[in-house]
């Protein structure tokens, strides 16, 4: 049987693969975060500690199969923070799935790793990035280091562009594009498990009408989700937007608008006075 490490398992999207995975039949072993945390049912396979000590990535990675990496910093935040949890933090994963003979790494990237592409276009996975912040581009250093570690170390990589996930419906209008519910997360979880396939990477969204992603390559690990955000596109709609105008023009929303630049306090601007 396949044994597959979890980390970040008490963040949004590790909380929902915690609880579901186990119910179809994997084996799981869950790294909690810095601290211990109780156990969700008795004989919990549980790990915690600082993903920089090697000792925690060990504990987290013996025997393990699969790692599906989700820990790190999820938001924009200051850069030694983001250098430490999703540069450092992840490089000593990738290098103790190596001393462990992990077979696979599944990478938590982001959609604000191509957050600054207008929300009137839809992108194909090869599309290049546009990072929308610190966070966004310390997930281009994380898919470069899963492909990396698949082309010089032979550890097969996915990395899952996460959209919206959340164990709940779709909360605003730019959820409707990037919104993926906890059915279509769990079953996407479940390819990168399963799927053969060396490296991929997949737009980790629902099947929404108005999604800003080609989902093809997701086809290619057999991945269909089943849920739809326009669903609930009346209710949505029918609350005023909040967003502001620079939100709502990317892709990425309100991660855009924090420390941005307007046309008009560019350099550019102020040489065209
Ligand atoms: C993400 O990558 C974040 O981790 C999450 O906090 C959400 O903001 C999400 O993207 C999103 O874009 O909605």
């Amino acid at each position: 049987m396949v044994k597959v490490a979890l980390s970040g398992a008490c963040g949004h999207v590790g909380t929902v693969l915690r609880r579901e995975l186990p119910k179809h039949g994997i084996d799981l072993r869950s790294s909690v975060g810095l601290e211990a945390a109780p156990a969700l049912h008795a004989g919990e396979d549980l790990t915690h500690g600082d993903l920089r000590d090697a000792a925690a990535v060990d504990a987290l990675l013996q025997g393990v199969d699969v790692l599906i990496h989700m820990a790190g910093t999820s938001i924009e935040r200051p850069l030694q923070e983001i250098i430490d949890n999703n540069l450092i933090a992840l490089h000593a994963v990738y290098e103790g799935a190596r001393r462990n003979g992990v077979k696979r790494v599944v990478f938590a990237s982001s959609n604000h790793a191509f957050g600054m592409y207008g929300a009137d276009v839809k992108l194909r996975s090869d599309a290049a990035y546009r990072p929308d912040g610190l966070y966004g581009l310390s997930k281009v250093w994380g898919e470069a280091m899963a492909r990396m570690y698949w082309d010089k170390h032979g550890i097969e990589g996915i990395c899952l562009r996460i959209g919206t996930t959340k164990d709940c419906p779709p909360e605003d209008f730019r959820q409707l594009s990037t919104w993926m519910g906890a059915k279509d997360l769990v079953a996407l979880a479940l390819r990168c498990i399963e799927a053969p396939v060396d490296f991929a990477v997949v737009w980790g969204i629902s099947d929404n009408d108005r999604a800003y992603y080609d989902l093809s390559e997701g086809n290619r690990i057999g991945f269909a989700p089943q849920q739809n955000a326009e669903d609930f596109a009346p209710e949505i709609l029918a609350r005023p937007n909040h967003m502001n105008a620079v939100a709502r023009r990317f892709q990425g929303g309100e991660f855009v608008t924090l420390d941005y630049t307007p046309p008009e306090a560019r350099p550019g601007a102020q040489h065209a006075r």
